[in-house]
C-alpha cells in the first residue's frame, strides 16, 4: 500500500508513503482517494490531515510512470485534486522537508495547508521539459502572486517554507511535531464552512498584459531549445486573463505537448542517469565507506590547483604537494585568483572565501602528506613520471590511504602495479577546468577496492562532480570516444571542409563548441602528444595529419594565438584563417583528394555516430555499465547539448537501423575502416532495440 489511512480522534490522516520521496505513482493515487472515501463516508470523522511519511511530503509525480500509460491511469492526479478540493470536509495539507510538483499541487487542493520550517517548496518541472500539469499554474498564482509564482514555475527552484510563511499558501508554520500541531489545527477548522478553496481566490493584477509580455520576452530569450519555459508563460497567463476551469484545460494540453516532446524525455533521461550512475551493480549500496577526512594533491599545475579547489569547496582540507617552490607558490597564487573573480563577482561571501583558502596549504614533502585519506596525483601524463610518483606514494602513504591518478588515459592497472597495494589504486579524471566541469570519471583498476570504489563515488557527489564508473582501457569513456570524433573531423577537413564548416554544423545542432574551436581553447600540442604515442602503440589506426600541420606550425590555438583559426589580443574570437585554410587545401592536393561540397548532416552524422558506435564498442566490452553511464559523459564532460539526451540516447530517438544505414554509406568513403558497426549496435538495431 503507497498511503496509509489512520484515525486520530475524529481526524483521518492519509500518509503518503511511497519511498524514497513519495512519489505519487498510481498506488499512491488509488490509496489516497480510497482513504479519501474512507473518511467522508465515517460520520465520527469531521477532517482529514494529508502527509508524508520519511524524507518527504512528496517529491510530485512518479517521472518513472511518464513513458507508460500508468501516469495517467484513472485515479489520474487531476481525479485525487479534484476528490480533495471538492471534499465535504476540511483536508489540511502537513507539510515537511519535501514538497514538490504534484506534491505541492496535491497540497494547493487541500483547503489548509500548514508547514515547518526548511521544507523544501517548488513546481519544478520545467527542469524536466515539462509544467506543472496538475493545477499548479492556476492555483499557485492565487496564493502567490502572478509574479512570484511565475518566478517559481518558470525557473522550478525550491523556496524554503519559513520564506513563504506570510504567502497565501501556507495557514500556519508549525514548530515542534508536525502531526500533533495538524491535527491540532484540524480540530480548530472542522467546523468552518463555506470550505476554503484555493480555485476561488480572485487574482487582482490590473496590468498583468504588461508584465506577461515582459515574461514572455525574457524567458524566450533564455529559454533556448528548451520549449517549456515560455509554455509556463502561457500556462500562467492563464490563471489571469480565463476562467478557472478554462485555465486548467490549457494547462493540460501545454503538459501534454511537453510530455512527448524529445527535449522533455531527454531532461528526463538525464535524471535518472545522473542517479543511475552512482549505482554499481557489485557494490553493495551498504559497503562501509573510507573517512575522507584530508586530501593530498601531487602537482600545483592548472589540473593540480582545480582538483583542490573542489575539496575546499567541500570544507575538507587539502595539501598540495610539489617539488618546486616556484611551481608550488604560482599554483597557490593562482587558486587565491580564482576566488578573488568569484568574491569579485559576488558569488562567494568574504566569510567563504577565507574558509576555502586556508583549508588549502602547500608542501614540498611527501612526509607531510603521509596522512592524508586520499591523494590524487596530477603529475605530467607519462608513465615514467607516473611510476616514480606512485613508488614514492607506496613508501610514504599510511595504510588505507586512497591513491587515485588524474590520469586522462593512461592504463590504471599498469600504474597500480608500481605499489604494494593496488586494491588501494584508482583513477580520478577531472576535466579542465576541474573545479567547474561536473564530470568525474571514476576508472575501475581490476584490483581496485569496493570500498575504494564506493568511497570515491561517494565523494564525488560530496564534491557535486557527476561520478560515471570506467572500465580500464585507452582513454577510458570520453576520451576513447572523442578520438574516433576528431578522427572523422579531420577527415572531413581533407575532404572538403573548413574547420569553420564543421564547428558551424555541429554548434547548430546544440553543441557549446565545435572540435576545432574545442582544440585552441584546450591545446592543439594535447591532441598532438597523444597522437604520437598512438601512432606507435596502434600503427594501423589512421589520422589526418592536418592536424600535426597545424602543431607543426606552432599553432597551438588560443594560448599561443593562433590555432585552426586567428586570434587577437585580448579578443577570444576566433577568426577563420587563411594560412590553416591554404594549409587544408594544399594536403587535400599532396594526398590526391578531389575535394568536395560536404553537407552539414554528413558532417554531423559523421561526428555523431563516430561516438555513438564506439559507444557501443565501450559498453559491449563493459567498459561502461550502462549506456546512459555514456551518455551522462558527454552531457557533463563534452558540452553534448542537454535537449539531445547525449549520443546514445540521441541514437536512440533517430533510430539505430538509420545510424546503421548512414555508417553503411561512410563505410564506403575514404577511411572506410572507421565505419565497422559495433556488434551491439547491429544486434539492437536487427531487435528493434534501443541503447537505453
Ligand atoms: N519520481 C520518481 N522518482 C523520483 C522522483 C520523482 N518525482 N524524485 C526523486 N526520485 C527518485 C530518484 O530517482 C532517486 O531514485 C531517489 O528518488 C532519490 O532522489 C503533474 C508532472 C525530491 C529533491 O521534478 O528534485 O510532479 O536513484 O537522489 O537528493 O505537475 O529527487 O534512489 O532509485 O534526487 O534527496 C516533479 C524531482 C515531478 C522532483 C530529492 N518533481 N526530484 O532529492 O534524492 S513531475 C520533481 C528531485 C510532476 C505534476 C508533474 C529530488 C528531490 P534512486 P535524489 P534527494
Amino acid at each position: 500500500m503507497s498511503a496509509e489511512y489512520q484515525v486520530k480522534g475524529n481526524i483521518a490522516v492519509i500518509t503518503l508513503n511511497n519511498p524514497p520521496v513519495n512519489g505519487l505513482g498510481h498506488a499512491s493515487r488509488a490509496a489516497v482517494v480510497e482513504g479519501m472515501q474512507q473518511a467522508l463516508q465515517d460520520e465520527a470523522i469531521t477532517a482529514i490531515v494529508i502527509t508524508g511519511a520519511g524524507k518527504a511530503f512528496s517529491g510530485g509525480a512518479d517521472i518513472k510512470e511518464f513513458n507508460s500509460t500508468k501516469a495517467f491511469a484513472e485515479p489520474s492526479l487531476q481525479t485525487v485534486i479534484n476528490v480533495i478540493e471538492n471534499a465535504s470536509k476540511p483536508v489540511i495539507a502537513a507539510i515537511h522537508s519535501v514538497c514538490m510538483g504534484g506534491g505541492l499541487e496535491l497540497a494547493l487542493a487541500c483547503h489548509y495547508r500548514v508547514a515547518t520550517a526548511g521544507a523544501q517548496i517548488a513546481l519544478p518541472e520545467v527542469k524536466l521539459g515539462i509544467l506543472p500539469g496538475a493545477g499548479g499554474t492556476q492555483r499557485l498564482p492565487r496564493v502567490l502572486g502572478l509574479e512570484m509564482a511565475l518566478n517559481m514555475i518558470v525557473s522550478g527552484t525550491p523556496v524554503v517554507s519559513e520564506k513563504l510563511a506570510k504567502t497565501g499558501l501556507f495557514n500556519q508554520m508549525l514548530e515542534g511535531d508536525l502531526m500533533q500541531g495538524a491535527i491540532d489545527f484540524a480540530n480548530t477548522v472542522a467546523a468552518t464552512r463555506p470550505l476554503p478553496r484555493v480555485r476561488d481566490i480572485k487574482i487582482d493584477y490590473p496590468n498583468h498584459e504588461a508584465f506577461l509580455q515582459f515574461s514572455r520576452n525574457t524567458v524566450g530569450a533564455m529559454a533556448g531549445p528548451f520549449p517549456a519555459p515560455l509554455k509556463c508563460v502561457e500556462a500562467v497567463a492563464a490563471a489571469v486573463t480565463m476562467k478557472f476551469d478554462d485555465g486548467i484545460q490549457l494547462e493540460r494540453q501545454l503538459f501534454l505537448e511537453l510530455v512527448q516532446s524529445t527535449e522533455s524525455k531527454a531532461l528526463r533521461h538525464a535524471f535518472f542517469g545522473e542517479r543511475a550512475a552512482g549505482k554499481i551493480p557489485d557494490v553493495p549500496e551498504d559497503t562501509p565507506l573510507r573517512p575522507i577526512k584530508s586530501v593530498a594533491v601531487i602537482g600545483a599545475g592548472t589540473m593540480g590547483g582545480g582538483i583542490a579547489m573542489n575539496f575546499a569547496n567541500a570544507g575538507i582540507p587539502v595539501q598540495i604537494l610539489e617539488m618546486k617552490q616556484e611551481a608550488l607558490d604560482k599554483g597557490l597564487a593562482t587558486i587565491r585568483k580564482n576566488y578573488e573573480n568569484t568574491l569579485k563577482k559576488g558569488k562567494l561571501t568574504q566569510e567563504k572565501f577565507e574558509q576555502r583558502l586556508a583549508l588549502i596549504t602547500g608542501t614540498m614533502s611527501y612526509q607531510d602528506i603521509a596522512q592524508a585519506d586520499l591523494v590524487i596525483e596530477a603529475v605530467f601524463e607519462e608513465m615514467g613520471v607516473k611510476q616514480q610518483v606512485f613508488k614514492k606514494l607506496d613508501e610514504v602513504m599510511k595504510p588505507g590511504a586512497i591513491m587515485a591518478s588524474n590520469t586522462s588515459t593512461l592504463d590504471v592497472d599498469m600504474i597500480a602495479s608500481f605499489t604494494q597495494r593496488p586494491q588501494d589504486v584508482i583513477g580520478m579524471h577531472f576535466f579542465s577546468p576541474a573545479n567547474v566541469m561536473k564530470l568525474l570519471e571514476i576508472v575501475r583498476g581490476k584490483a581496485t577496492a569496493k570500498d575504494v570504489l564506493a568511497t570515491v563515488m561517494a565523494l564525488s557527489k560530496k564534491i557535486k562532480k557527476t561520478g560515471v564508473v570506467s572500465g580500464v582501457c585507452d582513454g577510458f569513456i570520453g576520451n576513447r570516444m572523442i578520438e574516433q570524433y576528431s578522427r572523422q573531423a579531420g577527415f572531413l577537413l581533407e575532404e572538403g571542409c573548413t574547420p569553420e564548416q564543421v564547428d558551424k554544423a555541429v554548434e547548430k545542432l546544440g553543441f557549446a563548441m565545435g572540435p576545432f574551436r574545442m582544440g585552441d581553447l584546450a591545446g592543439n600540442d594535447i591532441g598532438w602528444a597523444i597522437r604520437k604515442r598512438r601512432y606507435i602503440d596502434k600503427p594501423l589506426v589512421t589520422y589526418s595529419k592536418t592536424a600535426d600541420l597545424l602543431c607543426e606550425l606552432g599553432r597551438y590555438g588560443q594560448k599561443t594565438g593562433a590555432g585552426w583559426y586567428d586570434y587577437k589580443p585580448g579578443d577570444r574570437k576566433a577568426y577563420p584563417s587563411q594560412v590553416v585554410n591554404d594549409m587544408i587545401v594544399q594536403h587535400s592536393a599532396d594526398l590526391g583528394i578531389a575535394r568536395r561540397n560536404i553537407s552539414d548532416q554528413e558532417i554531423t552524422e559523421r561526428l555523431i555516430f563516430s561516438l555513438v558506435n564506439e559507444g557501443a564498442h565501450i559498453l559491449e566490452e563493459g567498459i561502461a555499465m550502462r549506456a546512459s553511464d555514456i551518455d551522462m559523459v558527454y552531457l557533463s564532460g563534452y558540452g553534448f547539448p542537454l535537449h539531445r539526451g547525449g549520443p546514445m540516447f540521441y541514437a536512440d530517438t533517430l533510430g539505430l537501423p538509420n545510424v546503421i544505414m548512414a555508417m553503411d554509406k561512410y563505410a564506403k568513403g575514404r577511411h572506410g575502416d572507421a565505419w565497422k558497426v559495433a556488434a551491439l549496435l547491429a544486434k539492437l538495431a536487427k531487435e528493434g532495440k534501443t541503447f537505453n
